[in-house]
């Protein structure tokens, strides 16, 4: 597996925020739990490529929301908060490597976070980024390939990913408050803690899954349901609003 990943930047404190309170994010602790992270994704078999950081964009280590990649083509998205439509300039000549690139065009937008692809279905949140003119361009773009494109509302949360990630081809981790769960009626679905609010965002690859460290009941599910975690301290990014799919573009290479 490939996986993209992109230095912290230094203005990262002064990043987006829509569902979580600013607090004092502590730059050195973010660059190392990136550090870790990077190194987790190797541990895990990925050839990791880690861009430069960017100054003038405080969000874009969270390269997940500027692409989305799937074994036939990548779409570079058009990101739904303006301050982060300068990020996915960078990527497209490394991305360029493996995949023929597609792009969402105005006034579509998309984020990378809001989709979720398992196996041939490709679910869309229809947040306050990913507009319908956005998630019917990508329904064009990868129809003709063989995937089905499905919006899902949410509620309460900044992306789809936020509320729901896979476990495997036929499980879903999904946290009932800002979903339903009629959209993966059939899938075998676990529930995070109730008092884990942020802990269904996880990075599956391969059979194993890469998990926030602050999210240990949430684990034992996970783990329960027969998929091994491994956990991560990702506290600074967290305070950024992010988690653990958003710091990397992972695919077959
Ligand atoms: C933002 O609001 O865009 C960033 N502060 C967080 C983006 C997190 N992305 C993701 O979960 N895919």
């Amino acid at each position: 597996m490939i996986a993209i990943t992109r230095d912290v930047s230094p203005s990262l404190a002064a990043c987006e925020l829509s569902f979580v309170d600013r607090t004092p994010i502590d730059l050195a602790r973010a660059v190392e739990q990136h550090r870790v992270y990077r190194a987790a994704l190797a541990e895990l078999g990925c050839e990791v490529h880690d861009l430069p950081a960017q100054a003038d964009h405080p969000d874009a280590v969270f390269v997940e929301d500027v692409a989305i990649v799937v074994d036939e083509v990548a779409v570079m998205t058009r990101p739904g908060a303006a301050s982060r439509r300068g990020e996915g300039a960078t990527v497209v000549p490394l991305l360029a490597r493996w995949r023929a690139l597609h792009a969402i065009e105005a006034p579509g937008t998309l984020d990378g976070g809001d989709v979720l692809r398992i196996g041939r279905r490709v679910y869309v949140g229809e947040s306050a980024r990913s507009n319908a003119d956005g998630i019917a361009q990508l329904r064009a773009i990868l129809a003709p390939h063989g995937y089905t494109v499905q919006g899902v509302p949410i509620h309460g949360c900044l992306h789809l990913k936020s509320a729901v990630t896979a476990l495997a081809d036929d499980t879903v981790l999904l946290q009932p408050a800002w979903i339903g769960r009629d959209a993966f009626a059939g899938y075998r679905i676990v529930e995070v803690d109730p008092a884990e609010e942020h802990a269904a965002n996880v990075l599956r690859i391969g059979d194993r899954a890469i998990s926030p460290a602050c999210f240990p009941r949430t684990h034992e599910r996970i783990r329960t349901a027969g998929v091994d975690v491994l956990a991560v301290d990702v506290s600074e990014l967290q305070k950024a609003e992010g988690a653990v799919t958003c710091c990397s573009l992972v695919f077959r290479g």
